[in-house]
């Protein structure tokens, strides 16, 4: 494997950064989860326009325009022979003293590593995941907002770190006021009776890709889609849950706290959706 840091190449074994870069020291960046299928680059404008929303929340300037990360992603992908994977992307505040201040640190770092993905078991898209709300919420929108896809994800790793310690692979995270937020490394949906509920972004969570691709497809497919605020109460009762991400694509969910939701199986709509998302992933994407 090739990795890119700041325009060179370098092998798995010599691809290193300093010790004095602040994404290390104070977890001071951004980042990006991105999927190649059937060697094209699946909602790349949509990542690469995250990327720099995130840097510019953070006073981050990055050292690319847009154009140059673009070509700089694909062409990473092309020294790998990457046609399917995960490509992360990072973007550190650089080298800098050991106090925090990022005015020390004279040029941000970019990293593009093309791999692969490491999914939930499949059969958990046959059968549906159990998933479970745990204590640490997540961030106030009024401190490191969700919505920045920052490096510092140590509020979703206890979180998923709970989930683990009650048997299961994903975290429901509610926000300060006791709405549904999101999950550790993915949005969350519920259907009821023939309509497809997301919690707003404004209830703290990230502006999810695969998000709004499933809202699109949703719209598409004639099914009527709203942004509320959600309750622990409103998963119990739906008759569908699922979780939608980069890594995880469209995950369903059949237990939530240990209650069984719906027929207990991945139900019509979160089967269709899966089948709509996959055949997206065919067909487009920025050819490599
Ligand atoms: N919420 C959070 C907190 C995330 O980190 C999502 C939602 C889904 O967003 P997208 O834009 O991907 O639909 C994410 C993204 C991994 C991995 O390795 C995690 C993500 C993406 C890709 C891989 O766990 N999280």
């Amino acid at each position: 494997m090739k990795v890119y840091i700041d325009g060179k190449y370098y092998s798995e074994k010599d691809a290193k950064i300093s010790v004095f870069d602040h994404g290390l020291l104070y977890g001071d960046g951004v980042f990006e989860g991105i999927r190649a299928y059937h060697g094209r680059v699946f909602k790349l404008k949509e990542h690469i326009e995250r990327l720099y929303w995130s840097a510019k929340a953070i006073l981050l300037d990055i050292p690319l325009t847009p154009a140059e990360m673009t070509e700089a992603v694909l062409a990473t992908c092309r020294k790998n022979n990457c046609r399917d994977g995960y490509i992360r992307l990072v973007v550190t505040r650089g080298v800098g003293t050991l106090g925090l201040n990022p005015n020390r640190c004279k040029r941000p770092s970019v990293i593009i590593i093309a791999g692969k993905i490491q999914l939930y078991p499949p059969e958990l898209y046959e059968e549906g995941m159990a998933i479970v709300t745990v204590p640490t919420t997540r961030n106030l929108v009024n401190a490191v907002n969700p919505a920045i896809k920052s490096l510092n994800y140590l509020n979703n790793i206890l979180a998923k770190i709970e989930a683990n310690n009650a048997g299961v692979e994903e975290a429901i995270m509610l926000n300060q006021e006791g709405f549904v937020a999101e999950c550790t490394g993915d949005n969350i949906f519920i259907v009821r009776q023939g309509h497809l509920y997301t919690p707003p972004l404004s209830a703290g969570a990230l502006y999810g890709i695969t998000r709004n691709t499933v809202l699109d497809l949703a719209r598409e497919r004639g099914l009527p889609t709203s942004e509320i605020n959600l309750t622990r109460y409103d998963l119990y009762i739906a008759d569908e849950c699922f979780l939608t991400g980069t890594g995880a694509e469209i995950i369903p969910v059949t237990r939530i706290d240990g209650r069984v939701i719906g027929q207990g199986k991945p139900g019509p709509v979160t089967r269709d959706l899966i089948q709509r998302y996959h055949a997206l992933t065919r067909v487009s994407g920025e050819p490599i």
